[in-house]
């Protein structure tokens, strides 16, 4: 009998191209495979699918998949699955990115894609460095951190990636960490049928390049023992706190917890609904007459 791993894996992976390049214990193997029951359990169409990708270890997860992709530039996916997503609007685009590719070179497509409200779901794979270039610090290294390029410690106030996503707008934002299969795959899912912009930030273990630990064991334990669902009780105390202590990684809450869950789900119109009406209204006389 075939088991669920060797189905999903002969189904939408390419086999010849595994083993995959990551390291022993990294996140990114979790990631694949949190996205592919993602697909599979949505019966999404193979070939409705395109992903979408820049550059760093987590922007090689496309390369994988037996589907259309394009492996873009450092920092540029979210611009090019803008450009796919608003071409033909019947596509599952899916940005994989990471925190370097997203927060530092690409911090600005990010957020006009939020403001823009483009029908795409971007998952960011934080694993709080540079991990493809050695370890530099990346804009989601906590304070305190000795890294690469921080050999004295880093001095620099950290971005709460999904905080920011909730700020600019997204309707659907949540965190989860490689530990967390099942809140993760529900997550993917709903970001896939959310009509908008959705942002799924993946806690990811980087147990080479990255300084917080190193073994993925000590990773997971760690985002099991240490996280705490977001709740009504952040609503409004978390974006006070957060930009306040030196000590704190600014994903975690006063004691310390990194703050795991869904964020935001609400309902806005998408940037394709507002098109398709504009190009309706362009049509009738009295837009005419302004021309
Ligand atoms: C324009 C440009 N600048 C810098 C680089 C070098 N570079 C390659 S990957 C990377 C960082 C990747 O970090 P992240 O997006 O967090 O991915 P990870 O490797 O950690 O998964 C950098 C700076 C590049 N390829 N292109
Ligand atoms: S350097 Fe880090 S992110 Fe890159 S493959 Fe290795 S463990 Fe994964
Ligand atoms: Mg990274």
């Amino acid at each position: 009998m075939t088991s669920t791993i060797e189905y999903l894996r002969n189904n939408y992976l390419r086999n010849d191209l595994l083993p995959s390049i990551f390291c022993p214990g990294c996140g990114n193997g979790q990631i694949i495979n949190y996205v592919l029951h993602a697909i599979d359990e949505l019966k999404i169409p193979k070939n409705n699918i395109v992903l979408v990708s820049g550059i760093g270890c987590s922007s090689r997860i496309p390369a994988y998949f037996d589907t259309d992709g394009i492996h873009t530039t450092h920092g540029r996916a979210i611009a090019f699955a803008t450009g796919i997503k608003t071409t033909n609007p019947k596509l599952d685009v899916i940005v994989f990115t990471g925190d370097g590719d997203l927060a530092a070179i690409g911090l600005n497509h990010f957020l006009q894609a939020i403001r823009r409200n483009i029908d795409i779901t971007v998952i960011c794979i934080n694993n709080e460095n540079f991990g493809m270039t050695g370890g530099q610090a990346s804009p989601t290294t906590p304070m305190g951190s000795f890294t690469a390029t921080t050999p004295y410690q880093s001095i620099e106030h950290s971005f709460n990636l999904a905080f920011l996503a909730k700020t600019a707008g997204a309707p659907y934002v949540a965190r989860w960490t490689t530990a967390h299969s099942r809140e993760a795959i529900n997550s993917i899912k709903k970001g896939l049928k959310k009509k908008g912009f959705s942002f799924i930030e993946m806690l990811s273990p980087c147990p080479v390049s990255g300084k917080r630990f190193k073994s993925s064991h000590e990773y997971i334990n760690y985002y099991l023992n240490n996280s705490i669902k977001y709740s009504d009780k952040f609503r409004d105390e978390t974006s006070s706190h957060l930009f306040s202590s030196l000590e704190e990684c600014f994903i975690t809450d006063h004691e310390g917890k990194i703050i795991i869950g869904e964020i935001v789900d609400i309902d806005k119109p998408d940037f394709h609904v507002l098109y398709k009406k504009l190009k309706e209204a362009a049509k009738n006389e009295f837009w005419k007459s302004r021309q």
